[in-house]
């Protein structure tokens, strides 16, 4: 065993509660090297002749260097100390406490989890655990309302091309008239990408976060969308931007007409007065120098007071749902502390999702945000299905990783995209090709946490990265491709309808990096799902192992094959990008 590779705290995504009385505990090892692990628990204050319980760690995974096991030990008392005790494959055994990795049991010492405060235990939405959400950018989604469209709207075409200053005139009414075409789509949740008053059409540099901009609408409509879709049961979700304002922003055209006098001077990150825009601007913006959008000074109390008071007011004024959180790795962790306690209080199954491309675990502890847009999983998803850069091994692996820095909470409601407002479109990342784009839908739709699907993905629309992914929806039905939105209208279902695959583990159950053959299980109590996926130009047979699953046969959910269980084994063909959907025939 190499005993460097073996490795435990006592925190973070290794010692976390999951109930007031349970504590989630996983342990890394060099991959290969454990035959066992499990893990001793007993009262902290317990004797040394207590003989406390024993739990045994499965292994709920693998990446490349390591092998993962995890337990959910018992807490009747809250107050936790642990011992771990391994056996590797040579028959050694070994302690790990908080003093090391031992022969003897009392050399290692114990881990402690002091207490498990039942405030403290990470609570993510219930009902983001059953979701999928769609990502709505409303000003291309649809115009409902012909009288509020800007000046110079271009024409709703499917061969419109938008550049940066392009409008076509979509609006919150459009949303409205198409909230039945949601419903049967299935989504349970819209994210809004913004929607206050702001001069651009992507409404990322807000003028004002108190209104709603009067090219989407009022207030009254936004109301009503809300009500509507909430009568639906759709939940709403919106973008919220402050990492920085736009530089119509009151405070700063304060700050830009009154320099160093300005009242709200600290409110930005000023280098110089006066402040200039051009041709530089002489404070700290969004990105490199986007004069439009001066970065807040998030930390200032009048700032995160005013920021948590519009907070306040769009979720006890309208309902909404959630927030979707700009740019939000550039924002101090306190105001992120103090922006949940402020959301959760008003609405405790309110959703907080932040938008970070990288490892986000710093702000998935429990006391910042539940989830983040998922684009560890995308890049992985991109790399394997699109451009096939990676094979099966890698990719696994990198799903494995990308898991094992979150919690499950996090993990179960983390939002798995492929594509968004700021990427190209996936199926143009696919070259265009349909069956290698409905091997990834699959794969997005059968995997552990929230599908978020971008507006017109499922009526196959294509584009460039922005500007060119937002381009105006298509709602001509010779236009859409209908069997692509059959298919994602019955994966949505086949999902909401399986508490498998929406809340189920998910385990590795077969890969093959010279095949392309990819599987995996997804399970919850006694309903047990499997994926089958066959991502390569050619037919593939495999064998799979399928002791639990149960009974004698299996069916697919997609082309209705049953398919027979021999000596515990099945025996599939798949055509070239041919994906299974397993599930137990009654
Ligand atoms: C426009 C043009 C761009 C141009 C840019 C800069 O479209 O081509 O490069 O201006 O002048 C909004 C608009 C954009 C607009 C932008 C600036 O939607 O159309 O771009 O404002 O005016 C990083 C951030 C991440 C951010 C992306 C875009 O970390 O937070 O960049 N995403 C949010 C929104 C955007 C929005 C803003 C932020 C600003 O979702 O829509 O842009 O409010 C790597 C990095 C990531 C990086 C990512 C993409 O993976 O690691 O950190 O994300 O690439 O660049
Ligand atoms: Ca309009």
């Amino acid at each position: 065993m190499m005993k460097e590779a073996v490795y435990h705290r006592p925190g973070g995504p290794f010692a976390y509660p999951v109930t007031p009385r349970q504590l989630r505990v996983r342990l890394r090892a060099k991959k290969g090297d454990l035959d066992a692990c499990r893990v001793w628990c007993a009262d902290r204050y317990a004797g040394d002749k207590e003989e406390g319980s024993w739990t045994v760690c499965q292994k709920v995974a693998s990446d490349q260097l390591f092998d993962y096991f995890e337990g959910l030990i018992p807490g009747e008392t809250r107050r936790i100390k642990y011992v771990f005790h391994l056996r590797d494959v040579s028959g050694e055994e070994w302690w790990l406490g908080e003093t090391g990795l031992e022969k003897e049991r009392k050399e290692a010492g114990v881990f402690q989890y002091a207490y498990i405060h039942p405030t403290e235990v990470f609570m993510t939405p219930e009902w983001a655990k059953d979701g999928v959400v769609y990502q709505i950018f409303p000003e291309r989604f649809h115009n409902g309302d012909k009288s509020n469209d800007p000046r110079g709207a271009e024409p709703w075409t499917a061969d419109a091309r938008p550049r940066h200053d392009s409008f076509y005139g979509g609006d919150l009414q459009g949303v409205i008239d198409r909230l039945p075409y949601l419903e049967q789509l299935g989504i349970s949740a819209i994210y809004f990408t913004p929607i206050f008053l702001s001069p651009s059409h992507h409404k990322y540099d807000t003028a004002d976060y108190y209104q709603i901009d009067p090219q989407f609408g009022e207030m009254s409509t936004f109301k009503e969308l809300v009500r509507e879709a909430h009568r639906r049961g759709i939940k709403v979700i919106l973008d919220a931007v402050f990492n920085h304002s736009g530089d119509q922003f009151f405070a700063f055209q304060d700050v830009l007409k009154y320099g160093e006098r300005s009242r709200y001077k600290d409110w930005f990150h000023i280098d110089s007065f006066p402040v200039v825009q051009e041709p530089e601007p002489n404070y700290e913006t969004f990105a490199n120098q986007v004069a439009t959008m001066p970065k807040l000074r998030t930390e200032h109390p009048e700032v995160r007071e005013y920021l948590l008071q519009i907070v306040r007011f769009w979720m006890t004024e309208t309902g909404i749902d959630g927030w979707r959180l700009d740019v939000a790795n550039e924002v101090d962790h306190q105001f992120w502390r103090d922006f949940r306690k402020v959301v959760k209080e008003i609405n405790p199954e309110a959703l907080i999702v932040g938008e970070i491309w990288h490892d986000a675990s710093a702000w998935l502890e429990g006391d910042q945000f539940d989830s983040v847009m998922n684009y560890l999983f995308r890049e992985s998803v991109l790399r394997f299905f699109a451009t096939g850069e990676i094979d099966a091994s890698r990719f696994d692996a990198e799903l494995t990783r990308a898991r094992m820095i979150y919690k499950e909470q996090a993990v179960q409601v983390m939002w798995n995209l492929l594509d968004s407002h700021d990427t190209e479109r996936f199926l143009t990342s696919c070259d265009e090709s349909l069956e290698k784009f409905r091997l990834a839908v699959l794969f997005q739709l059968t995997y552990v946490g929230t599908p978020l699907i971008y507006y017109g993905d499922e009526v196959g629309m294509t584009g460039k990265t922005d500007p060119d992914c937002r381009r105006p929806m298509i709602w001509d039905e010779k236009l859409q491709n209908k069997q692509l939105l059959a298919y994602y209208r019955r994966l949505i279902s086949i999902r909401r309808n399986s508490k498998a695959l929406s809340r189920g583990s998910y385990r590795t159950w077969h890969l093959d990096p010279n095949t392309g053959v990819y599987a995996y299980v997804r399970q919850y109590g006694r309903e047990t799902v499997g994926v089958v996926l066959n991502n390569s130009n050619e037919k593939r047979a495999v064998r799979l192992d399928v002791a639990w699953f149960g009974p004698e046969y299996l069916v697919d959910a997609l082309r209705g094959d049953l398919i027979q269980v021999n000596q515990s084994q099945i025996h599939v063909e798949l055509a070239p990008y041919q994906g299974m959907l397993l599930m137990q025939s009654i």
